[in-house]
């Protein structure tokens, strides 16, 4: 019998490379955080998990249906889930933008309608600086509170990225599969 092979997908937003530097200008010391490696920053509109690579051709032509204007992002200040005092994720949020948050139904009722579960949770756009595995307040603290020096520009967003992720001991490597235009 043939063995089905299943990938690991996300889509997501992929971001400027002087912003991504930016981004990881923000660092700052916390013991045992995981910095994202700069190259690796990215938006994420929707994790899909393990999908059978039989079920991607499907998957395809339903994203290139969507049809939502290009935007532009303003990247906001920095925070962190679930709280400071256990924060597990850092981040930089976005200001508001009804395209973003437009794109974001629009994908996740491609993906509930091919039959690929999605949170229940509302879509709450930030981009992943750091993971940290255990609590540090006063050092997240002090992240939290150091301002970026200049306001970020804006970031043009005219299409989105269907990646895979192949994990491996060294890391997480994203692999962009699809381009998907915005109109
Ligand atoms: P996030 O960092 O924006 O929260 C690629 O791995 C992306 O998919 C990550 O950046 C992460 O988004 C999201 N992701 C990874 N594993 C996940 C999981 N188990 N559940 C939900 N989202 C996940």
């Amino acid at each position: 019998m043939r063995r089905v092979m299943a990938i690991r997908l996300f889509i997501a937003i992929e971001l400027p490379d002087g912003l991504k530097r930016a981004f990881a200008g923000l660092r700052t010391p916390i013991p045992g955080a995981r910095w994202v490696p700069p190259e690796q920053i990215h938006l994420t509109l929707a994790f899909l998990g393990e999908v059978e690579e039989t079920a991607v051709g499907h998957l395809h032509d339903e994203l290139s249906r969507i049809r939502i204007p290009s935007f532009k992002l303003r990247p906001a200040g920095t925070g962190c889930f679930p709280g400071r005092q256990r924060a597990r994720v850092l981040w930089v949020g976005l200001e508001p933008e009804p395209h973003l948050r437009d794109l974001a139904a629009a994908v996740q009722s491609v993906l509930l309608a091919c039959g690929i579960p999605q949170e229940e949770r509302p879509f709450s756009p930030h981009i992943t600086l750091a993971r940290l595995k255990l609590p540090a307040p006063r050092e997240v603290g002090l992240f939290l509170s150091g301002e970026p020096k200049h306001a970020f520009p804006l970031v043009p967003v005219r299409e989105f990225i269907l990646f895979q992720s192949r994990l491996s001991s060294a890391g997480a490597q994203h692999v962009p599969l699809h381009s998907f235009p915005l109109t």
